[in-house]
């Protein structure tokens, strides 16, 4: 039943089939969180990053209606270029499919499909979290809830400081979902390796925290992880500029009257322009270190 609306690749098929590790990929990071060409040379160079570190890569989207779990190079340059690839959280999963629309999958999205494929590790750039001034505009992502309910661990360098850092934690917290440190006793904030917020749990390797991930589903407790992988100390941005260029994007996000899922990528388009390219090399390079540990993760979760 399910074939009739998700297209696995060969090569990832052939890798779950043979027990194979596999790391799943997002597409919203691709056609709203950069511009084209950084892109697409990105998406290409964590697919690359991936299978160095010994698991295939599974970038999903969904094109004219059909979920891929694994794209073309084609497929890549397509979802990177054209200008109307929607959106998608869980919200839209079903209307993309049946208007046969283009969608690039959020953290939620992705993690759906991810579990649909039995796909157990999905490596990212940032989550959605709790917006600053939800008490008023009750914007809060529809990631928490995924990561609540599915089994699936996210590697990400935390969450910027569009987002209310200490509600998110706390959200998580109510949810049941475990936030781990790679390395770190600290949440990493993206852009800067800290936040001011402490992480329950600190790892030090991949293999400590696959005992925990493995102990976590044995034990039935439902849900996804989130791994906090602080960018690597070179790409790390000055704190004091990035919160500027933050501050700067909220003001012209509330002038402009920015609601919804227009929001996240709204903030992130300002803060590029503001930081006049810095924060995209950084937010490269850390994505590319998310795609090595969930790589190396994913292999000792087998
Ligand atoms: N945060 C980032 N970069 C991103 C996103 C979030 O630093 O590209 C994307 C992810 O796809 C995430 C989505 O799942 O935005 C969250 O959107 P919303 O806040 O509308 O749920
Ligand atoms: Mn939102």
């Amino acid at each position: 039943m399910l074939e009739k609306y998700i297209e696995i690749n060969e090569e990832v098929k052939d890798a779950l089939e043979n027990k194979k590790p596999v790391v799943a990929l997002e597409s919203t990071i691709i056609s709203h969180g950069m511009p084209y060409p950084q892109n697409v040379e990105t998406a290409r160079e964590v697919e690359r990053i991936v299978r160095e570190n010994g698991s295939i890569p599974a970038t999903v989207a969904i094109l004219g209606g059909k979920i891929k779990v694994g794209l073309t190079d084609e497929e890549l340059e397509y979802l990177g270029r054209s200008e109307s690839v929607v959106k998608t959280s869980r919200r839209d999963l079903p209307f993309i499919i049946s208007k046969e629309l283009d969608g690039a999958t959020t953290v939620a999205t992705t993690m759906i499909i991810a579990d649909l494929a039995n796909i157990r590790v999905f490596a990212t750039g940032g989550i959605g979290g709790v917006h600053r001034n939800a008490q008023d505009t009750f914007d809060i992502s529809a990631d928490l809830m995924e990561l609540a309910n599915t089994d699936v661990a996210v590697v990400c360098s935390g969450a910027k400081s569009i987002l209310d850092i200490g509600l998110t934690l706390e959200y998580l917290e109510t949810q049941g979902v475990p936030v781990i440190g790679f390395g770190t006793e600290e949440f990493p904030a993206f852009y800067t390796r800290k936040s001011g917020f402490k992480v329950d749990y600190s790892v030090k390797s991949e293999k400590e925290l696959a005992k925990a991930i493995k102990t976590k589903w044995d034990l039935n407790l439902k849900g996804g992880l989130v791994i906090g992988n602080p960018i690597p100390k070179e790409y790390e941005m000055d704190y004091n500029e990035i919160d500027k260029a933050i501050n700067n994007a909220l003001e012209e996000a509330d002038d402009n009257n920015i609601k919804g899922k227009e929001t996240t990528p709204f903030l992130l388009s300002k803060i590029k322009e503001v930081t006049k390219g810095e924060s995209l090399k950084s937010n490269i390079q850390l994505v590319y270190n998310n795609a090595k540990v969930a790589s190396r993760l994913a292999k000792e979760l087998i």
